[in-house]
């Protein structure tokens, strides 16, 4: 999202955690060149449970645009830590519509939700009118947010959008999400360094889709002149057993030689088989959605791949 912004011209402020760990390896590039950070990229220290610090930044840097994808985002850890997972996603996003409607100069908002509101839905494709039924508690802070932003956007006229986003993915992707749990594992057996991958459901399906085409769906909602919310998906679903069919064969591994079964990554409920419908992004912002699956994986594995020679080299 940095990158497009500003390689749009944008000066961009972004929300960082205090953590004693200053390695921010997504950001690095950005903020190793010196022609951008602290010129068109600066951080702030802040947090969403932390309303003074937030206000203040607001009122310095006085944005135009506000892009909200911050928020516990791991579906599976949400059973273990339900509390704080809607603490920082379901309060965070009250939070930041309360500090917005205070200003005076109110910036956009768009805020990021999830396929996981619709939980285990009636109608497949889902789009903008599918009932939310969420079934985690992931989903649950998630729906609150988003109905949140429609209420914000109703009742006190602020610019705010939903981008109902399936799951996106690229090299990028933390560790523990299934998508790059598996081109990582995929690569290090491949080159002897591991030599299984333990899993959860491997017959869940998801609408999986190129991160940084979803990006550029986000930035295009906040240039429409009226707010709106936006299903951002493939139209196509595959299954978690495809996805390592997808990785292992392009390093020529069979997967069902190192998958092992493991009831830990199994969640108490988990989403079967979720689909979006992206035709009115399509229509209405002339998106286009990213093309193969098996695309993303191959790619996924071949940087998994480049990275871990890198390491050892
Ligand atoms: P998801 O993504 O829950 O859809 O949420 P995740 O990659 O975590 O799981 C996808 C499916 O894979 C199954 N699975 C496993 N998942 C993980 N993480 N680890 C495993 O070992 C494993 N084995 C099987 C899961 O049960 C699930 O069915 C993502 C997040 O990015 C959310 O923040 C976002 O809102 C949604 O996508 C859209």
């Amino acid at each position: 999202m940095t990158e497009w912004l500003l390689e749009k011209g944008y000066v961009v402020h972004g929300l960082v955690r205090r953590t004693s760990n200053t390695v921010r390896t997504r950001l690095d590039s950005l903020f190793r060149n010196k022609d951008v950070y602290e010129r068109s990229l600066f951080l702030h220290y802040g947090d969403l449970d932390d309303a003074t610090t937030i206000r203040r930044i607001l009122m310095k840097t006085q944005p135009d645009e506000i892009y909200h994808l911050a928020g516990q985002s791991h579906v599976g850890l949400s059973f273990e830590i339900p509390e704080s997972t809607c603490q920082f996603t379901a309060m965070g996003t009250l939070r930041l519509l309360e500090m917005i409607r205070d200003l005076e100069k109110q910036p956009k908002l768009l805020h990021i939700s999830s396929s996981e509101i619709f939980g285990r839905p009636e109608n497949s494709p889902q789009d903008e009118q599918t009932p939310m039924r969420p079934v985690t508690p992931y989903g649950v802070a998630k729906a609150f947010a988003t109905q949140m932003v429609q209420v914000y956007r109703s009742s006190f006229d602020c610019f705010a959008c939903n981008a109902i986003c399936y799951n996106h993915e690229s090299p990028r992707r933390g560790e523990s999400f299934v998508t790059r749990k598996i081109t990582r594992a995929a690569a290090a057996i491949s080159l002897g360094r591991q030599s299984e991958l333990r899993l959860g459901n491997l017959d869940a399906r998801r609408d999986w889709g190129d991160a940084q085409r979803y990006v550029v769906a986000m930035w295009m909602m906040l240039q429409q002149d009226t707010p709106d919310d936006y299903v951002i998906a493939t139209g196509r679903t595959h299954s978690v057993a495809d996805f390592l069919q997808y990785a292992f064969a392009h390093v020529g591994l069979d997967w069902r030689d190192y998958v092992v079964s493991d009831s830990r990554f199994l969640r108490p409920t988990d989403v079967a088989d979720l689909c979006g419908d992206p035709s009115k992004a399509i229509r209405e912002l002339g998106w286009q959605p990213p093309e193969s699956c098996q695309e993303i994986a191959e790619r996924m594995v071949d940087h998994d791949v480049k990275k871990l020679l890198a390491a050892s080299s």
